[in-house]
């Protein structure tokens, strides 16, 4: 009996001391708000999430990266139970642009200790809605401005709860150096994200990386109606092609995706690559501005020899041929009334027309297969 009250007792004081045992302060690196060691997209993301509210500030508050204390939690936090503090990139108790100027924008791309999964979510074609890259011409001279629209969603796929989505991309980076290009990325103006709303777009092309991110998110915490369309798009100039060639393949690929909605679910969104074809050859140049009769879409593309093609006219027919003109072998298995999938595994690697008539007229793209 003498035992068991003691070890009970025991017992009590360990959980009590466990419980009320002093924890060391949390720390945060300014702009790395999410806390997983890297300053990115998806830490604009959280600061849209907390925009707007205040808390104690920060003593000794400083946005050089180094760890700083929280030495007062805040009273609200993320779903996934991390403290609002961290989103208090300047310290100074309220969580507005000045956190996405000092903290994340100051600090992008910085990292610390271990990185911890971000939580990106890509979905698959046919299944998910897609994030869609649409360019405003798909064969240009060098020194020719190129829109490349962004879009989110399609009727069939509808964005059904719009917060925030965080977007980490990648593109050829010998056509986009320091002195040669512009490469924007603006906001589409009458977009059906609702406001209000911030944006943060980047790229880094430090010895040819050839990387970037956008992130856009709404602030408020309200949720919003389901919605798809264009919600920006990249402004390019390509100067110049590399000396002697006579045409090079610019390409934009989405590589990593978040979408989350007010309370911080995420769903899958089906990334998308696009390319435009840069060159001086007019015949090349003419091939491929007849591709703009009638609407189809190719990809991936370069693609390993398996690929889809959305073509909405109705296909009536479609071809595979090489630079020189010869026919390639391929196969096509419909998808659904609009979607195929494309095997021309058999064909060689190298560079490849796809022409196809539809109702509304002819198409022809240009494939890489590797
Ligand atoms: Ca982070
Ligand atoms: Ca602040």
């Amino acid at each position: 009996m003498v035992n068991k009250t003691f070890y009970l007792l025991l017992a009590t004081v360990l959980a009590v001391s466990i419980k009320w045992s002093p924890v060391a302060a949390q720390q945060l690196w300014p702009g790395d708000i999410n806390n997983n060691g890297i300053v990115n997209a998806v830490d604009l993301l959280y600061l849209g999430q907390a925009f707007g509210t205040t808390g104690p500030p920060r003593a000794g508050a400083s946005t050089d990266w180094q760890a700083q204390d929280i030495s007062t939690p805040w009273s609200q936090s993320f779903p996934n139970g991390l403290n609002y503090a961290y989103a208090d990139c300047d310290g100074n108790g309220i969580i507005d642009d000045n956190d996405l100027d000092s903290g994340i924008e100051d600090n992008f791309e910085l990292t610390h200790g271990s990185l911890q999964p971000d939580g990106f979510s890509n979905g698959a074609i046919g299944s998910a809605p897609q994030a869609l890259l649409t360019p405003s011409a798909s064969a240009v001279e060098p020194g020719t401005e190129i829109d490349i629209s962004l879009s989110l969603g399609s009727q069939a796929f509808p964005i059904d709860n719009f917060y925030g989505i965080a977007i980490l991309f990648n593109y050829t980076p010998e056509f986009l150096s320091d002195d040669s290009f512009d490469f924007e990325f603006e906001e589409e103006a009458s977009s059906w994200i609702q406001e209000p709303k911030i944006e943060y777009f980047y790229y880094n092309d430090d010895d040819g990386q050839g990387k970037g991110q956008i992130a856009i998110t709404r602030t408020g915490r309200q949720p919003q109606n389901p919605g798809f369309g264009p919600v920006g798009k990249f402004s390019i100039v390509i100067e110049d092609i590399i000396v002697g060639l006579q045409a090079d393949t610019f390409r934009l690929q989405i590589d990593s995706i978040l979408l989350i909605d007010a309370a911080f679910n995420t769903y899958p969104v089906a990334p998308d690559t696009t390319t435009i074809l840069i060159t001086r050859d007019s015949a090349l140049l003419n091939a491929s501005l007849q591709s703009k009769e009638a609407y189809a879409k190719i990809y991936p593309n370069p693609t390993p020899g398996l690929f889809f093609l959305e073509c909405p006219a109705g296909l009536t027919g479609l071809h595979l041929t090489d630079a020189l003109g010869r026919t390639a072998p391929m196969a096509l298995q419909p998808l659904n009334g609009t979607s195929f999938q494309v095997d021309a595994s058999k064909a060689p690697p190298g560079m490849y027309w796809l022409s196809g008539r539809t109702n509304e007229g002819l198409f022809r793209k240009k494939i890489v297969i590797y």
